[in-house]
Protein backbone atom coordinates (compact mmCIF):
# COMPACT_ATOMS: atom_id res chain seq x y z
CA UNK A 1 0.00 0.00 0.00
CA UNK A 2 2.33 2.91 -1.15
CA UNK A 3 -0.68 5.71 -0.60
CA UNK A 4 -0.52 4.90 3.10
CA UNK A 5 2.87 4.94 3.82
CA UNK A 6 2.71 8.41 1.98
CA UNK A 7 -0.54 9.15 4.00
CA UNK A 8 1.59 8.69 7.48
CA UNK A 9 4.53 10.32 5.84
CA UNK A 10 2.78 13.59 5.51
CA UNK A 11 0.70 12.92 8.76
CA UNK A 12 4.39 13.01 10.50
CA UNK A 13 5.55 16.32 8.77
CA UNK A 14 1.93 17.95 9.63
CA UNK A 15 1.51 16.70 13.46
CA UNK A 16 4.49 15.47 14.43
CA UNK A 17 6.14 18.69 13.95
CA UNK A 18 5.69 20.89 17.18
CA UNK A 19 7.44 18.77 19.66
CA UNK A 20 4.78 16.14 19.98
CA UNK A 21 6.89 12.77 19.63
CA UNK A 22 3.51 10.42 19.14
CA UNK A 23 0.12 10.79 18.56
CA UNK A 24 -2.99 7.99 18.74
CA UNK A 25 -5.47 8.18 16.16
CA UNK A 26 -9.18 6.90 17.36
CA UNK A 27 -10.99 8.27 14.90
CA UNK A 28 -12.74 5.60 12.61
CA UNK A 29 -12.24 7.45 9.18
CA UNK A 30 -8.96 8.73 9.81
CA UNK A 31 -7.69 5.14 11.46
CA UNK A 32 -8.77 3.74 8.06
CA UNK A 33 -7.72 6.38 6.15
CA UNK A 34 -3.66 6.30 7.88
CA UNK A 35 -3.39 2.42 8.04
CA UNK A 36 -6.13 0.54 5.85
CA UNK A 37 -7.82 -1.18 8.59
CA UNK A 38 -11.40 -1.16 8.22
CA UNK A 39 -12.65 -2.92 11.82
CA UNK A 40 -14.91 -1.03 14.02
CA UNK A 41 -12.18 -0.41 17.15
CA UNK A 42 -8.74 0.11 17.14
CA UNK A 43 -5.63 2.75 17.99
CA UNK A 44 -3.15 3.60 15.06
CA UNK A 45 -0.20 4.99 16.97
CA UNK A 46 2.30 7.05 14.94
CA UNK A 47 5.97 8.37 16.29
CA UNK A 48 8.58 9.49 13.81
CA UNK A 49 10.47 6.39 13.09
CA UNK A 50 6.89 3.88 13.58
CA UNK A 51 3.54 3.14 12.75
CA UNK A 52 1.40 0.55 14.61
CA UNK A 53 -2.27 -0.77 14.73
CA UNK A 54 -3.37 -2.03 18.30
CA UNK A 55 -6.14 -3.97 17.68
CA UNK A 56 -8.11 -6.52 20.63
CA UNK A 57 -8.58 -10.37 19.81
CA UNK A 58 -11.16 -10.15 17.47
CA UNK A 59 -9.39 -8.08 14.39
CA UNK A 60 -5.86 -9.51 14.61
CA UNK A 61 -6.09 -11.46 11.48
CA UNK A 62 -8.23 -8.38 10.03
CA UNK A 63 -5.52 -6.10 10.73
CA UNK A 64 -2.52 -7.84 9.26
CA UNK A 65 -4.50 -8.24 6.34
CA UNK A 66 -5.75 -4.85 5.95
CA UNK A 67 -2.69 -3.20 7.21
CA UNK A 68 0.23 -4.46 6.17
CA UNK A 69 2.11 -0.85 6.43
CA UNK A 70 2.21 -0.86 10.24
CA UNK A 71 2.95 -3.21 12.83
CA UNK A 72 0.01 -5.17 14.21
CA UNK A 73 -0.06 -5.63 17.81
CA UNK A 74 -2.91 -7.50 20.14
CA UNK A 75 -3.03 -5.42 22.96
CA UNK A 76 -4.83 -6.39 26.52
CA UNK A 77 -8.34 -6.16 27.14
CA UNK A 78 -7.39 -3.42 29.12
CA UNK A 79 -5.27 -1.01 26.09
CA UNK A 80 -3.86 1.60 28.60
CA UNK A 81 -1.70 -1.51 29.81
CA UNK A 82 0.07 -2.60 26.15
CA UNK A 83 0.23 1.40 25.59
CA UNK A 84 1.80 1.98 28.44
CA UNK A 85 4.42 -0.70 28.37
CA UNK A 86 4.81 0.42 24.45
CA UNK A 87 5.70 3.94 24.96
CA UNK A 88 8.06 3.13 27.85
CA UNK A 89 10.15 0.82 25.13
CA UNK A 90 9.82 3.66 22.96
CA UNK A 91 11.20 6.01 25.69
CA UNK A 92 7.94 8.71 24.68
CA UNK A 93 6.24 10.23 27.80
CA UNK A 94 4.17 12.75 25.20
CA UNK A 95 1.33 11.69 23.52
CA UNK A 96 -0.80 13.41 21.48
CA UNK A 97 -4.46 12.12 20.93
CA UNK A 98 -8.06 13.41 19.15
CA UNK A 99 -9.45 16.31 20.98
CA UNK A 100 -13.03 15.99 19.41
CA UNK A 101 -12.93 11.97 19.72
CA UNK A 102 -11.51 11.34 23.36
CA UNK A 103 -14.86 11.14 25.72
CA UNK A 104 -14.33 12.55 29.33
CA UNK A 105 -14.39 8.85 30.51
CA UNK A 106 -11.38 7.98 28.35
CA UNK A 107 -9.86 10.56 29.61
CA UNK A 108 -10.04 9.81 32.79
CA UNK A 109 -8.89 6.56 32.40
CA UNK A 110 -5.88 7.04 30.67
CA UNK A 111 -4.90 9.65 32.37
CA UNK A 112 -5.09 7.76 35.71
CA UNK A 113 -3.29 4.11 33.41
CA UNK A 114 -0.54 6.26 31.78
CA UNK A 115 1.06 8.13 34.69
CA UNK A 116 4.56 9.32 33.30
CA UNK A 117 3.03 10.24 30.13
CA UNK A 118 1.71 13.50 29.03
CA UNK A 119 -1.22 13.41 27.24
CA UNK A 120 -1.79 16.68 24.26
CA UNK A 121 -5.01 17.55 22.95
CA UNK A 122 -4.89 17.75 19.08
CA UNK A 123 -6.78 19.37 16.43
CA UNK A 124 -7.99 17.05 13.73
CA UNK A 125 -5.12 16.86 11.56
CA UNK A 126 -6.18 13.82 9.59
CA UNK A 127 -9.27 15.90 8.55
CA UNK A 128 -6.98 18.13 6.38
CA UNK A 129 -4.95 15.77 4.78
CA UNK A 130 -8.26 14.00 3.93
CA UNK A 131 -9.73 16.76 2.01
CA UNK A 132 -7.43 16.04 -1.30
CA UNK A 133 -7.95 12.73 -2.08
CA UNK A 134 -5.26 10.81 -4.47
CA UNK A 135 -6.58 8.67 -7.36
CA UNK A 136 -7.94 5.58 -6.17
CA UNK A 137 -9.72 7.67 -3.32
CA UNK A 138 -11.49 10.07 -6.99
CA UNK A 139 -12.15 6.37 -8.53
CA UNK A 140 -13.89 5.33 -5.10
CA UNK A 141 -16.36 8.05 -5.52
CA UNK A 142 -16.70 8.16 -9.28
CA UNK A 143 -17.86 4.73 -8.47
CA UNK A 144 -20.27 5.33 -5.68
CA UNK A 145 -21.71 8.58 -7.70
CA UNK A 146 -22.30 6.12 -10.78
CA UNK A 147 -24.34 3.08 -8.67
CA UNK A 148 -26.53 6.04 -7.42
CA UNK A 149 -26.97 7.49 -10.69
CA UNK A 150 -28.21 3.82 -12.40
CA UNK A 151 -30.40 3.28 -8.91
CA UNK A 152 -31.83 6.87 -9.50
CA UNK A 153 -32.65 5.97 -13.10
CA UNK A 154 -34.40 3.28 -12.03
CA UNK A 155 -36.50 4.10 -9.09
CA UNK A 156 -37.81 7.43 -10.88
CA UNK A 157 -41.10 5.10 -12.01
CA UNK A 158 -41.67 5.22 -8.24
CA UNK A 159 -42.18 9.04 -7.88
CA UNK A 160 -45.65 8.89 -8.62
CA UNK A 161 -49.35 10.07 -7.16
CA UNK A 162 -49.99 7.39 -4.45
CA UNK A 163 -46.52 5.95 -3.61
CA UNK A 164 -45.54 6.05 -0.31
CA UNK A 165 -42.51 8.28 0.08
CA UNK A 166 -41.49 5.54 2.24
CA UNK A 167 -42.02 2.87 -0.03
CA UNK A 168 -39.85 4.56 -2.73
CA UNK A 169 -37.30 5.36 -0.40
CA UNK A 170 -36.06 1.86 0.91
CA UNK A 171 -36.32 0.68 -3.20
CA UNK A 172 -34.10 3.33 -3.78
CA UNK A 173 -31.90 2.10 -0.93
CA UNK A 174 -32.10 -1.72 -1.97
CA UNK A 175 -31.14 -0.69 -5.64
CA UNK A 176 -28.29 0.80 -5.23
CA UNK A 177 -27.07 -2.02 -2.86
CA UNK A 178 -28.18 -4.51 -5.94
CA UNK A 179 -26.08 -2.61 -8.68
CA UNK A 180 -22.86 -2.47 -6.28
CA UNK A 181 -22.76 -0.22 -3.52
CA UNK A 182 -21.48 -1.78 -0.26
CA UNK A 183 -23.98 0.39 1.64
CA UNK A 184 -25.68 3.57 1.78
CA UNK A 185 -24.21 7.36 2.31
CA UNK A 186 -26.98 8.02 4.34
CA UNK A 187 -30.56 7.25 4.78
CA UNK A 188 -32.34 8.14 1.87
CA UNK A 189 -34.42 11.71 1.92
CA UNK A 190 -37.54 11.55 -0.19
CA UNK A 191 -40.03 14.61 1.08
CA UNK A 192 -42.82 15.09 -1.04
CA UNK A 193 -45.24 18.15 -0.80
CA UNK A 194 -45.17 20.24 2.27
CA UNK A 195 -42.75 17.99 3.70
CA UNK A 196 -39.92 19.52 0.78
CA UNK A 197 -40.37 22.44 3.04
CA UNK A 198 -37.57 20.41 5.64
CA UNK A 199 -34.05 20.50 4.51
CA UNK A 200 -33.29 16.73 6.25
CA UNK A 201 -36.46 15.18 6.41
CA UNK A 202 -37.12 11.78 7.00
CA UNK A 203 -39.36 9.50 4.52
CA UNK A 204 -42.45 9.16 5.88
CA UNK A 205 -45.65 7.28 4.91
CA UNK A 206 -47.27 10.00 2.83
CA UNK A 207 -48.66 9.66 -0.56
CA UNK A 208 -46.80 11.86 -2.98
CA UNK A 209 -49.59 13.51 -4.48
CA UNK A 210 -50.10 15.63 -7.92
CA UNK A 211 -48.61 19.18 -7.88
CA UNK A 212 -45.70 17.50 -5.31
CA UNK A 213 -42.84 18.67 -5.54
CA UNK A 214 -40.88 16.05 -4.40
CA UNK A 215 -37.08 16.12 -3.19
CA UNK A 216 -34.84 12.98 -3.17
CA UNK A 217 -31.11 12.88 -1.66
CA UNK A 218 -29.75 10.17 -1.94
CA UNK A 219 -26.03 8.24 -2.08
CA UNK A 220 -24.02 5.37 -2.32
CA UNK A 221 -20.73 4.17 -0.58
CA UNK A 222 -18.35 2.25 -2.73
CA UNK A 223 -15.44 0.95 -1.03
CA UNK A 224 -15.73 3.28 1.79
CA UNK A 225 -16.08 6.12 -0.34
CA UNK A 226 -19.40 8.26 -0.67
CA UNK A 227 -21.13 9.85 -2.60
CA UNK A 228 -24.08 12.46 -2.37
CA UNK A 229 -26.72 13.79 -4.67
CA UNK A 230 -30.10 15.50 -4.87
CA UNK A 231 -32.71 16.19 -7.66
CA UNK A 232 -36.31 17.94 -6.93
CA UNK A 233 -38.94 16.19 -9.32
CA UNK A 234 -42.87 17.54 -9.82
CA UNK A 235 -45.50 15.28 -9.96
CA UNK A 236 -47.45 16.26 -12.81
CA UNK A 237 -46.41 20.45 -14.36
CA UNK A 238 -45.03 22.36 -12.56
CA UNK A 239 -46.77 25.52 -11.51
CA UNK A 240 -45.21 29.56 -11.87
CA UNK A 241 -44.41 29.31 -8.56
CA UNK A 242 -42.91 25.98 -8.59
CA UNK A 243 -40.79 26.71 -12.04
CA UNK A 244 -39.53 30.46 -10.47
CA UNK A 245 -38.22 28.74 -7.26
CA UNK A 246 -36.31 25.87 -9.24
CA UNK A 247 -35.22 27.90 -11.79
CA UNK A 248 -33.56 30.43 -9.01
CA UNK A 249 -31.95 27.36 -7.49
CA UNK A 250 -30.57 25.98 -11.12
CA UNK A 251 -29.11 29.60 -11.34
CA UNK A 252 -27.61 29.50 -7.84
CA UNK A 253 -26.13 25.93 -8.51
CA UNK A 254 -25.12 26.61 -12.37
CA UNK A 255 -22.95 29.96 -11.42
CA UNK A 256 -21.34 28.59 -8.44
CA UNK A 257 -20.43 25.80 -9.96
CA UNK A 258 -18.64 27.52 -12.58
CA UNK A 259 -17.02 29.67 -9.75
CA UNK A 260 -15.10 25.97 -8.43
CA UNK A 261 -11.22 26.79 -9.23
CA UNK A 262 -8.25 25.90 -7.80
CA UNK A 263 -7.30 28.69 -5.49
CA UNK A 264 -11.15 29.93 -5.13
CA UNK A 265 -11.74 30.63 -1.53
CA UNK A 266 -14.40 28.14 0.03
CA UNK A 267 -16.59 30.84 1.33
CA UNK A 268 -16.88 32.40 -2.32
CA UNK A 269 -18.37 29.75 -3.85
CA UNK A 270 -21.41 29.61 -1.28
CA UNK A 271 -21.58 33.88 -1.43
CA UNK A 272 -22.09 33.17 -5.31
CA UNK A 273 -24.86 30.80 -4.82
CA UNK A 274 -26.50 33.00 -1.59
CA UNK A 275 -26.38 36.51 -3.85
CA UNK A 276 -28.63 35.04 -6.62
CA UNK A 277 -30.88 33.22 -4.26
CA UNK A 278 -30.99 36.78 -2.30
CA UNK A 279 -31.29 39.30 -4.65
CA UNK A 280 -34.28 37.28 -6.07
CA UNK A 281 -36.26 37.38 -2.45
CA UNK A 282 -35.32 34.04 -1.18
CA UNK A 283 -32.23 34.53 1.32
CA UNK A 284 -33.93 33.75 4.22
CA UNK A 285 -34.84 30.90 2.91
CA UNK A 286 -31.41 29.12 2.10
CA UNK A 287 -30.39 28.54 5.76
CA UNK A 288 -27.92 26.33 5.34
CA UNK A 289 -24.37 25.94 3.35
CA UNK A 290 -23.95 25.91 -0.50
CA UNK A 291 -21.88 22.60 0.34
CA UNK A 292 -19.82 20.33 1.61
CA UNK A 293 -16.65 17.91 1.08
CA UNK A 294 -16.86 14.21 0.69
CA UNK A 295 -15.09 11.18 1.00
CA UNK A 296 -15.81 8.42 3.30
CA UNK A 297 -17.57 10.12 5.62
CA UNK A 298 -20.30 11.86 3.97
CA UNK A 299 -19.57 15.40 5.38
CA UNK A 300 -16.19 16.56 5.57
CA UNK A 301 -13.72 19.26 4.79
CA UNK A 302 -14.24 21.80 3.52
CA UNK A 303 -17.52 23.01 3.36
CA UNK A 304 -18.67 25.41 1.19
CA UNK A 305 -19.51 28.06 3.52
CA UNK A 306 -19.32 31.77 4.57
CA UNK A 307 -16.84 30.62 7.54
CA UNK A 308 -14.42 28.15 5.55
CA UNK A 309 -11.80 30.04 4.36
CA UNK A 310 -9.96 26.73 2.85
CA UNK A 311 -8.43 27.69 -0.89
CA UNK A 312 -9.92 24.70 -3.09
CA UNK A 313 -6.86 22.87 -4.62
CA UNK A 314 -7.16 19.80 -7.31
CA UNK A 315 -8.45 16.75 -5.84
CA UNK A 316 -11.15 17.81 -3.46
CA UNK A 317 -14.24 17.06 -3.34
CA UNK A 318 -17.27 18.73 -2.37
CA UNK A 319 -21.35 18.98 -2.79
CA UNK A 320 -23.03 22.18 -4.56
CA UNK A 321 -26.53 22.07 -2.76
CA UNK A 322 -28.94 25.05 -2.93
CA UNK A 323 -32.27 25.05 -2.11
CA UNK A 324 -35.01 27.19 -0.97
CA UNK A 325 -37.57 25.79 1.78
CA UNK A 326 -40.78 27.76 2.09
CA UNK A 327 -42.80 26.70 4.97
CA UNK A 328 -45.95 25.14 4.57
CA UNK A 329 -45.76 25.29 0.83
CA UNK A 330 -42.40 23.49 0.06
CA UNK A 331 -38.73 23.19 -1.54
CA UNK A 332 -36.59 22.78 -4.34
CA UNK A 333 -32.83 21.40 -3.53
CA UNK A 334 -30.19 20.36 -6.52
CA UNK A 335 -27.28 18.32 -5.52
CA UNK A 336 -24.22 17.79 -7.70
CA UNK A 337 -20.79 15.86 -6.06
CA UNK A 338 -17.70 18.10 -7.97
CA UNK A 339 -14.12 17.02 -8.16
CA UNK A 340 -11.88 19.92 -7.96
CA UNK A 341 -9.57 20.01 -11.34
CA UNK A 342 -6.62 21.76 -12.34
CA UNK A 343 -8.63 24.06 -14.53
CA UNK A 344 -12.01 23.96 -12.75
CA UNK A 345 -14.88 21.82 -11.51
CA UNK A 346 -15.86 17.85 -12.95
CA UNK A 347 -19.50 17.18 -12.22
CA UNK A 348 -19.59 13.77 -10.57
CA UNK A 349 -23.35 12.98 -10.77
CA UNK A 350 -25.21 12.33 -13.65
CA UNK A 351 -28.65 12.09 -12.75
CA UNK A 352 -31.62 13.27 -14.68
CA UNK A 353 -33.35 15.89 -13.49
CA UNK A 354 -36.85 15.30 -15.12
CA UNK A 355 -39.11 12.66 -16.33
MN1 LIG B 1 -25.13 16.78 0.74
Amino acid sequence: MPEIKKRIERYRRQALADGIPAAVIQIPDNRGYLSGFEGSAGTVLITQEDAFLLVDFRYVEQAREQAPALEVIQHHPEITITLKKLLKELRISCLGWEKSFVTLEQEDKWRSSLDGVTLVPMPDLVAELRMVKDDREIDCIRKAAAIADQAFEQIRPMIRAGQKEKDAAIEMEYLMRRLGADGVSFETIIASGPRSAMPHARASDREMENGDLVIIDFGAVYQKYCSDCTRTLAIGVMDSKQKEIYQIVQEAQEESMKAIQPGVRASLVDEVARSIITKRGYGQYFGHSLGHGVGRSIHEEPTLSLRDETLLEPGMVVTVEPGIYIPNWGGVRLEELVLVTGSGGEVLTRSSRFF
